[in-house]
């Protein structure tokens, strides 16, 4: 019979654990890096104007793509042969999930780019580097950054403009000149930290890229 007890109280601890470790799990934003996006060159984008970044925009006429988007550094992803020369901005459209957002309290922002860009959640803009002053279709970054390795943000949840359930993530990407720039990327990943019971839990953080190459801007 006390086996039989202790049998019991293990399957419930065991049970209890479980529940803990699945609504942890739920607590959650993964967008991972080399994420699908749409995506607009900047050569198409001349009349593009600002609403864009809107969750409501319609992106059916934009290109589909798996990032990161890049030519001259990097593998993988979408490779834009045409750009040097052509446009010096790209504009990118994707949705992530966020699940249990009461349970989050930081969440991580892994950039990896080259040279300047721009974020924005839900329409507002949480996020940028080298950003030009203006958000145009033939815009230059403000400065020079070199891919190659994931940089992180941790940004307070509440400064992100999250809703529960699915959000709109939108990027303007640019380069620091239109034909002098040997190189062009960018890929960013988004993850959180989720707080249950007073117990703080490390859920997830998807940083990877493939650049394997360090060339100059
Ligand atoms: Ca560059």
């Amino acid at each position: 019979m006390k086996l039989y007890s202790f049998s019991k109280i293990t399957l419930a601890i065991a049970t209890l654990i479980m529940l803990l470790h699945a609504n942890n799990i739920y607590s959650q934003i993964v967008f991972p890096s080399q994420s699908t996006y749409k995506y607009l060159r900047g050569n198409e984008a001349q009349s593009l104007g600002t609403n864009w970044v809107n969750p409501d925009f319609d992106d059916s006429f934009w290109d589909e793509g798996s990032a990161p988007f890049r030519y001259g550094d990097g593998e993988g992803g979408s490779e834009l042969s045409d750009m040097n020369g052509n446009y010096s901005t790209l504009f990118l459209r994707s949705k992530f999930e966020v699940n249990n957002l009461e349970n989050i309290t930081n969440t991580i922002i892994a950039m990896d780019w080259d040279d300047g860009f721009a974020l924005w959640i839900n329409g507002v803009e949480v996020l940028s580097q080298q950003r030009p002053e203006t958000i145009t279709y033939d815009a230059l970054s403000s400065g020079q950054h070199e891919s190659g390795t994931s940089e992180l943000f941790t940004i307070d949840v509440e400064d992100l403009n999250l809703i529960e359930g699915e959000n709109t993530l939108a990027v303007f990407a640019c380069n620091t000149s239109l034909s002098g720039s040997s190189d062009f990327y960018i890929d960013l990943s988004i993850s959180a930290v989720a707080q249950l019971s007073n117990v703080l839990d490390y859920v997830e953080i998807s940083i990877s890229h493939n650049s394997g190459f360090y060339g100059s801007a």
